[in-house]
């Protein structure tokens, strides 16, 4: 009997797969299309756990929906830009070209040994100029379409690597890489008008029900929608008036002070001479602190007073004007009116200053003294102090301030979005150009067609000293300005790594297209992604870049759907010993190790075992090993019957002994079980787990008919074919020694015997005081109390116990019920 020796096996499939290319797909009408993706990986150097769980889900779909007659598109890439391979480029004195590329070609090594059914003809890197050029011309289309716009504003700066940093790159005020202090800059930067799409990105996750509704929570809070009103409060003493947004306009009669964002524009202008010093001192300090920081409930509140005053228009009250560290210069208008009584922030700042305070809301039954409250109200109740409001429930108060707000031209009702506009600029090497050149006649220029693609020049030192290298780069950066032939500058700045991945997934329709950014027809042909897989953290920023792409890419005409993804699956972490796997935790499984001791397929079956897609994964060695001993007992049991399979005839239901008849219900019942499982819910793991209780059942089974060993072939060849999509190299091994010439991947999802996973009836004997009294029928396998029921309720039992006490119902399983009464 021959041995199971998976690496053997595996890499003679893979090489069958690659050859054949039978995972490449075209455009074709003959079938339905599928489409299905898992998230990218970044070039970091090898994958790791989490990306076998990841792929392994997806390729079991791809799989499965393939053998039930999809055409699937299931294609790979890398998102291959980025700071990492620019840091490596300065540690190992090597160029972020080479690391990437090298990095690459091992991976790409790593998925090939996972044996998934990628179309690797479509595989594509997002540095390659091929890929990024698309990118540019797009950016120049939505330069024209004020959609790519520059602007002044605050950004995260670290002064010792010379270059913006995103909210998710400060920790603690700190930059990530070099651990120096953050300060707040303000930088000219490229953006992207998402803010335009923020209402439909909204509306649509309410029409995204494949999604998890978790996800689109994140999204609409994110988004972060608020009605209310915007407001005006004039300066004492001389013109205009400072503007705020409040969603609370409800409480505009408890206004007692004006609070600024220390970036406001007229902070300075407001500032008396004698407070100058203090003024700029506090603002200073404030630029220093990282917003996210700045605005956390537990923060201290801080502030300082500008000397100046605005008018309450609802009261004509004095309100003095502060600066305070949580007003944000980009929410709203940057002005926050502030009501100490209702607003906990406003609270903490007034009791900090020692500021006023007026009760305009009561809750119900109490009366609010503002001297004794030790928080805030914010709750609803009866209006006060609020003049012709007075004694009116204070959400109806809303609407009526907002309307006499407008009749009085005072104010008016606005929405307002908490999304910011998407700042794309990097001071980084490592990514696509921004395709603008600069002239001192004719300002910011877009590159002209003829010559695009910028291509990223190769030739540049990494010193580590900081700064874009790009930005040293003479050669690089003058050129002639394409609009009036003077003397010009290039944009130095490159694009956001996330730019390239939020229209990946478009160009996989069409990679090789030459002609533009995507085919139209072949796009039109293949998106939406019919199912997406990824992990969560990429539930905001990457899921909502994408879909704005699409919105944007669809109003340029490049495709015809409003959403990129139909279903989201996000799949839970790989953790071990109750921790996430990461190089920090020193508790990271290696991929190659695994591969090499058990083979691709264990490691592929362990991953969808161990726990349904969305759950966190427990690693564990002893579960690693079960699921290979398993693997070794499929192996087996087909070897041991080859000659049985190989010599049987067809099933021929109606001539099945009792015994065959049940085994034969196991094998269909699970092929049911592990179709629904796999379509409905994916849920692997109790799909494997069916499978492998079957298997037990396979075990005992015995051959002493004809039709017994033509039962046993179809159990085998079924089971076989239902592992498939989970282990497909020993499958596809197994299928050709059972003697098939066509390879298990190209062959059909088998579908049930809807006459074989009928439950067969038992006949059950029904005594009444010891006494026959009838039999029923019922379903094998229905519970005990079912049964119990059954019997009282037949009519024959009937005449004996109606009227009478029940004292006892006995059910022997299977057999007989007694019921004593009297
Ligand atoms: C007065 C008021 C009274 C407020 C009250 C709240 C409670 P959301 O729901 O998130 O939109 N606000 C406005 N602009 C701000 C800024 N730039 N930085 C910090 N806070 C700002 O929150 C809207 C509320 O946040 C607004 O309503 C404003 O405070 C504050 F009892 O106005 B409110
Ligand atoms: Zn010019």
């Amino acid at each position: 009997e021959q041995k199971y020796t998976p690496l053997e096996i595996e890499h003679k499939w893979q090489e069958m797969w690659d050859r054949e290319k039978t995972f490449s797909v075209t455009e074709t009408a003959d079938r339905p299309k599928y489409y299905l993706l898992e998230m990218f990986p970044y070039p970091s150097g090898r994958i790791h756990m989490g990306h076998v769980r990841n792929y392994s889900i997806g390729d079991v779909i791809a799989r499965f929906k393939r053998m039930r007659g999809f055409n699937v598109l299931h294609p790979m890439g890398w998102d291959a830009f980025g700071m990492p391979a620019e840091n490596a480029a300065i540690k190992n004195n090597s160029h972020p070209a080479a690391w990437t590329y090298e990095n690459i070609a091992y991976m790409r090594d790593q998925l090939k040994q996972m044996g998934l059914s990628y179309d690797w003809t479509r595989e594509l890197a997002t540095c390659d100029v091929s890929y990024y050029r698309w990118e540019q011309k797009l950016f120049i289309e939505m330069f024209k379409k004020g959609l790519a716009y520059k602007k002044r504003s605050f950004v995260n700066w670290c002064p010792s690597c010379e270059t913006v940093l995103a909210n998710e790159q400060v920790e603690d005020g700190a930059c990530w890489r070099c651990d120096n202090e953050v300060t707040q800059k303000e930088l000219e930067q490229w953006f992207f008008r998402i803010t335009d799409y923020a209402q439909e990105l909204l509306d649509y996750t309410e029409k995204l029900p494949g999604w998890p509704e978790r996800v689109l929570v994140m999204q609409r809070n994110w988004i972060g929608r608020s009605t209310g009103c915007e407001i005006d409060f004039p300066l004492e003493g001389r013109d205009g008036a400072i503007r705020v947004f409040t969603t609370r306009q409800d409480t505009l009669f408890g206004a007692t002070f004006m609070s600024l964002a220390p970036e406001h524009p007229m902070a300075l202008e407001l500032t008396l001479p004698e407070r100058r010093a203090e003024v700029t001192a506090f603002i200073d300090k404030v630029k220093k602190t990282d917003r996210i920081r700045r605005t956390a409930d537990d923060f201290e509140k801080e502030g300082v007073f500008t000397g100046s005053y605005c008018i309450n228009p609802a009261t004509g009250r004095r309100m003095p004007i502060y600066l305070a560290n949580f007003v944000l210069v980009e929410y709203g208008t940057g002005a926050v009116m502030a009501v100490p009584t209702h607003d906990q922030r406003d609270f903490e700042f007034a009791r900090a200053y020692d500021l006023p305070k007026v009760v305009v809301i009561q809750p119900e039954g109490e009366t609010l003294d503002p001297a004794a409250m030790t928080a805030a109200y914010t709750e609803p109740g009866t209006m006060v102090n609020s003049a012709p409001f007075d004694g009116m429930g204070s959400e109806a108060a809303k609407e009526a301030i907002a309307d006499w707000l407008e009749q009085e031209g005072k104010g008016k009702k606005t929405v307002n979005f908490r999304l910011r506009d998407w700042g794309v600029s990097r001071q980084r090497y490592w990514g696509s150009p921004i395709p603008i050149i600069y002239c001192d006649q004719c300002g910011a220029v877009p590159v002209p067609d003829r010559d695009l693609p910028v291509t990223l020049p190769l030739d540049v030192a990494f010193t580590g000293e900081g700064g874009s290298p790009l930005a040293k780069l003479e050669s690089f950066i003058s050129v002639t300005c394409p609009t009036c032939g003077g003397p010009a500058r290039r944009e130095t700045d490159t694009m956001d790594t996330f730019v390239e991945s939020s229209w990946y997934f478009l160009r996989y329709c069409c990679p090789d297209f030459e002609g533009g950014m995507l085919d139209k027809e072949r796009t039109r042909y293949w998106m939406s992604v019919d199912q997406y897989i990824g992990g969560i953290e990429h539930a905001v920023l990457h899921l909502l870049y994408a879909r704005f792409f699409t919105k944007v890419m669809r109003d340029l005409g490049y495709v015809t759907v409003d959403e990129p993804f139909t279903n989201l699956l996000t799949q839970g972490m790989v953790i071990k010993d109750g921790a996430k796997m990461s190089k920090s935790k020193g508790n990271v499984v290696d991929p190659d190790a695994l591969i090499k001791k058990y083979g691709a397929d264990t490691a592929r079956l362990f991953s969808l075992f161990a726990a349904p897609p969305e759950k966190d994964l427990d690693w564990n060695e002893q579960g690693v090993d079960g699921c290979y001993r398993f693997i070794n007992r499929v192996w087996k049991l087909v070897h041991e019957h080859l000659a049985v399979i190989r010599g049987a005839s067809p099933v021929e239901p109606a001539t099945l002994t009792d015994e065959e008849r049940a085994l034969r219900r196991a094998v269909h019942k699970t092929l049911k079980k592990v179709t629904d499982d796999i379509h409905d819910r994916f849920h692997f793991n109790t799909a494997i787990a069916a499978v492998m209780e079957l298997m037990n059942t396979l075990q005992g089974a015995r051959l002493s008919t004809p039709q017994a060993a033509a039962v046993l072939k179809e159990a085998l060849e079924l089971t076989v074919l239902m592992l498939s999509p989970f282990i497909p190299h020993v499958t596809e091994e197994l299928w050709q020694r059972i003697g098939h010439v066509v390879p298990i991947s190209s062959t059909a999802w088998p579908s049930w015997d809807a006459g074989a996973v009928v439950d067969e009836e038992i006949l059950i004997v029904v005594q009444v005081n010891g006494k026959l009294r009838s039999r029923i029928a019922v379903a094998a396998g229905t519970d005990d109390e079912t049964v119990k029921s059954l019997a009282l309720a037949d009519d024959k039992v009937r005449v004996f116990t109606d009227g009478q006490q029940l004292r006892k119902v006995i059910y022997v399983p299977g057999k007989l019920v007694n019921i004593v009464a009297g």
